[in-house]
């Protein structure tokens, strides 16, 4: 995993040495700071650069450290959404950076920005592009060191734990730099798809600040030549294969270059599957699309077995991480597979540095190579209609994704919690081509009902579809309340099997055991939304239909027995047990 960080301009990090040159060189991105008056008040600027990058809306909660930060916020052109609890804000940051290219989160000293932390460490470990903006005691307050409300160790406390889940951070206590380092900080963000941090202390953000220094890093180019040797040792690997399949990975949603893919898939018709990350990067009805691949994870055989005898794997911004891999049990040759990321290119065992990873794959697009017509393993693995003789029957997991799969088109985003929502969902296939949100890799329970709200206000024509385990909900269902407040209608499906199913097919004991709550209450609670609760496959299928004809938040709660999982959650315990050597529960 790359762990490359933005070098601070200054030697001690801090902004303290002052460059005066002004702006852009002609090679370097352009960011609009030009158009700016000569000076602004600090909060003034920061929101109308972040606003002018392309974020529209901040999630968070502020605090006294931070009310001076929240009230730029407030005039600025973003709108700022205030959640229950800051790891809810974090989520629908992440979520929202997922759809719209960057995320806002906004948070007051350590009590708020420790709080968001594991959601930012999320947002690193998938690429997500959130700007974490914390308020922070001013730069008077920390003249003696005092022992102040909030503060852990030092001051410098919670900027350093940032520097472990972020590609470039500052603290903004001095006026000539501010400019720059928000500039340096947002570009960063944008340029890694990573988070990054910016600390607001509050006696700076009314300050003028000038718009000077502001240096952006160039844009990196590929070179010419290797390039060239990659494609060409890719094309040889591609003319002479017999039954090729393309891995599209998490990457060519982040960097938005998923047409390229599939566009060189047309031209040269080869197949391809996704893995767990990168569900419905791209459309997951083409023509050519086979399914999600996951070692013994995989959505089905078909796919399992096509990749696995494939005689090349072009893996195109993939990430390989245990659970994509099936927890080990994929099985893919290096002999036999190209991989191309944003951080390197490798064909089989050649590494070649210094190639843009769109520049590859816009290359790889437009080569002139003769198409071959690769035998299509299963076109339309879509999900079997419900018969009237099953709608009285008992719903399982298996179920639950295939009725789910029948209700679901190009309006809909499914958005997954950890547990069996997340290993289930692998088996979402709609004849329309449906969105899908998760953290598939960084898997931190509590996600998905939170970033059903970053998803809504990322796009307001997608109704998320949340499917969330009762232990999940627990920790961060109360967030519907803001789905309430705000008029959202995400339809929240609450997979009730009596507590940790996931941990109790590894390994059972009471520590598995949580409070039964009764989830349809919530509406109550929150004092918005309709629930229902169903147990039936025909109830559940009902329960959908009339929660699409409605537009306010619907909780749907499935009562589901207690042993029953879907079948990628059974064959992911068994190879953990067996990694681990736990005796079956
Ligand atoms: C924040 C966090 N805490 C703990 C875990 C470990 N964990 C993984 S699955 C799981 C149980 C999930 O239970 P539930 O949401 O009810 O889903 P189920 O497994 O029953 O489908 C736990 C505690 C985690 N992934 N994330
Ligand atoms: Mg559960």
């Amino acid at each position: 995993m790359d762990s490359r960080r933005e070098a601070n301009h200054s030697p001690d990090g801090n902004g303290a040495t002052a460059i005066a040159s002004p702006i852009v060189a002609k090679s370097t991105p352009r960011t609009g700071v030009e158009s700016f008056p000569a000076t602004m008040p600090l909060g003034q600027f920061l929101f109308e650069y972040l606003y002018r990058r392309g974020v529209r809306h901040s999630f968070g909660i502020p605090g006294d450290f931070a009310l001076p930060t929240f009230t730029w916020l407030e005039k600025s052109k973003i709108q700022s959404i205030t959640m229950t609890h800051e790891p809810a804000a974090g989520f629908a940051a992440d979520a929202y950076a997922r759809i719209n290219g960057i995320g806002l989160v906004c948070v007051t000293y350590c009590v708020g920005g420790l709080n968001v932390l594991n959601a930012i460490a999320g947002a690193y470990a998938e690429k997500s592009p959130v700007v974490v903006v914390s308020g922070a005691p001013g730069r008077k307050d920390r003249e003696k060191d005092p022992l102040l409300h909030h503060k852990v160790k030092t001051f410098e406390t919670q900027r350093r734990i940032y520097d472990e889940v972020t590609v470039a951070s500052t603290v903004l206590l001095d006026e000539q730099r501010a400019a720059s380092e928000i500039v340096r900080c947002v570009e960063a963000c944008l340029r890694h798809k990573r988070p990054v941090y910016i600390e607001v202390p509050h006696d700076i953000v009314d300050r003028e600040i000038p718009m000077t220094g502001i240096d952006p890093a160039p844009h990196e180019k590929s070179d010419p030549h290797t390039l060239d040797a990659a494609l060409s040792e890719t094309l040889s690997l591609i003319r002479a294969a017999k039954k090729p399949v393309i891995l599209a990975g998490v990457e060519l949603a982040r960097y938005r270059t998923a047409r390229l893919v599939v566009r060189m898939a047309e031209r040269m018709k080869i197949p391809i599957a996704a893995d767990l990350l990168s569900k419905s990067a791209v459309p997951e009805n083409h023509p050519l699309y086979i399914g999600v691949y996951g070692g013994a994870m995989s959505s089905d055989e078909h796919v399992r077995n096509y990749v696995e005898s494939a005689d090349l794997v072009l893996m195109l911004g993939t990430f390989i991480t245990d659970m994509s891999m099936g927890f080990y049990t994929a099985k893919l040759d290096r002999r036999r597979t190209v991989l191309a990321t944003s951080e390197r290119v490798s064909v089989q065992y050649h590494r070649y540095d210094s190639i843009q990873f769109r520049d590859f794959l816009e290359a790889l697009a437009t080569a002139k190579i003769k198409p071959k017509h690769f035998k299509h393993p299963n076109p339309h693995a879509l999900p079997e209609p419900l018969k009237n003789a099953e709608r009285s029957q008992v719903l399982t997991m298996v179920d639950v994704f295939r009725i789910l799969s029948l209700h679901l088109d190009e309006r809909c985003c499914v958005v997954a919690d950890i547990g069996d929502a997340i290993f289930g969902a692998v088996g979402i296939r709609s004849a329309r081509q449906a969105q899908f949100i998760a953290p598939a890799y960084y898997m931190s329970m509590g996600f998905a009902v939170p970033a059903s709200v970053g998803v809504a206000m990322a796009a307001k024509k997608l109704r998320p579809y949340v499917l969330v385990g009762d232990g999940a909900f627990q920790m961060t269902g109360a967030e519907i309340s803001t789905a309430v407040r705000l008029g959202l209608n995400p339809i929240i499906i609450v997979l009730n099997n009596d507590g940790y199913g996931t941990l109790r097919k590894v390994r059972d004991g009471r520590f598995n055991v949580i409070t039964q709550w009764q989830y349809s209450k919530i509406c109550e609670l929150v004092r918005g939304g309709d629930s229902i609760t169903a147990s039936t496959k025909g109830e559940f299928d009902d329960a959908l239909s009339q929660a699409q004809k409605s537009d306010c938040v619907h909780v749907i709660e499935l009562k589901i027995p207690r042993n029953d999982v879907s079948q990628q959650l059974a064959r992911a315990a068994a190879e953990v047990r067996k990694m681990r050597g736990t005796k079956n529960s």
